[in-house]
């Protein structure tokens, strides 16, 4: 199904990922910009795309945000991911997306909630478009966190819905349980990305239902990437942190 708006194609994402050599997604859960930007500085070579909850930065100001982490991370072929997790109609999709963080202006991806009807996507990416941008949603399919409520169900009829739509770049898997992962690849099939949260490689670490699995066994079960926060962002040395996660996850 063509969307009628121009979109952000699973193959540029790929092939950015390719480009950068790294299958790490970083999830700078920090509060400040300084923290998001000190870090990104630190591991950005071993990362493909910067996960933001922009909601929970505390000294949020447009202009820095772009000055100091959009821009630097565009220089280093790193894609904007905000994990906003979109999960109203189309149209309220549509003003958060345009509202005070000016999302649209600067991620490339965002995570949906397919709970509300399939014109979240469209509202997202009508944001997209008013700024003159390309974007990317990528739908929850499975959460990493314990007793949540995404059962396979769910998560067949999310795959099933979302399988021809171009303003959809891919799935979160949970990146916690290598069965998860094979079974939603079984059911997405190659066109679309597998994007896993809930990796460690230490799974003591996980808090507040959090669930850890390795990143090598999430690529081996059909995860494009692993998205990881605390491995690397709490690690007494995120660098050879990041680097480690990087080649956990190379071929
Ligand atoms: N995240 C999950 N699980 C999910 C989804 C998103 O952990 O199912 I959807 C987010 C939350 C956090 C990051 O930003 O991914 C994981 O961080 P840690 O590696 O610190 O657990």
């Amino acid at each position: 199904m063509s969307a009628g708006y121009a979109c952000l194609s699973v193959d540029e994402i790929r092939l950015s990922m390719e480009e950068k050599g790294t299958r790490v997604i970083l999830a700078a859960d920090l509060f400040t910009i300084s923290e998001i930007s000190h870090i990104l500085n630190e591991v950005g070579r071993h990362i493909c795309m910067l996960k933001t909850h922009v909601d929970g930065i505390h000294d949020f100001d447009l202009d820095r945000w772009m000055d100091e982490v959009v821009r630097p991370a565009r220089k280093m072929g790193i894609l904007l991911f905000e994990d906003r997790k979109f999960a109203d109609i189309g149209h309220v999709s549509k003003i958060q997306m345009l509202g005070h963080q000016r999302i649209a202006d600067w991620a490339d991806v965002v995570t949906a909630h397919r709970i509300s009807g399939p014109d979240i996507v469209e509202g997202i990416h009508d944001a997209w478009r008013e700024c003159g941008r390309r974007g990317s949603v990528a739908v929850l399919a499975q959460m990493s966190s314990s007793g949540n409520l995404l059962d396979e169900e769910y998560c067949r009829k999310v795959v099933d819905s979302c399988r021809g739509m171009d303003g959809v770049c891919g799935f979160i898997g949970n990146g916690s349980n290598p069965s998860n992962i094979s079974e939603l690849r079984s059911l997405v099939g190659s066109d679309k990305m597998i994007l896993t949260p809930g990796i460690n490689l230490n799974s003591g670490e996980a808090r507040m239902g959090q669930r850890y699995g390795h990143p090598r066994e999430a690529i081996a079960a059909g995860s494009d990437a692993v998205i990881v926060g605390s491995g690397i962002i709490r690690n007494a040395e995120p660098l050879a942190a990041a680097k480690k996660y990087a080649e956990e996850t190379s071929a």
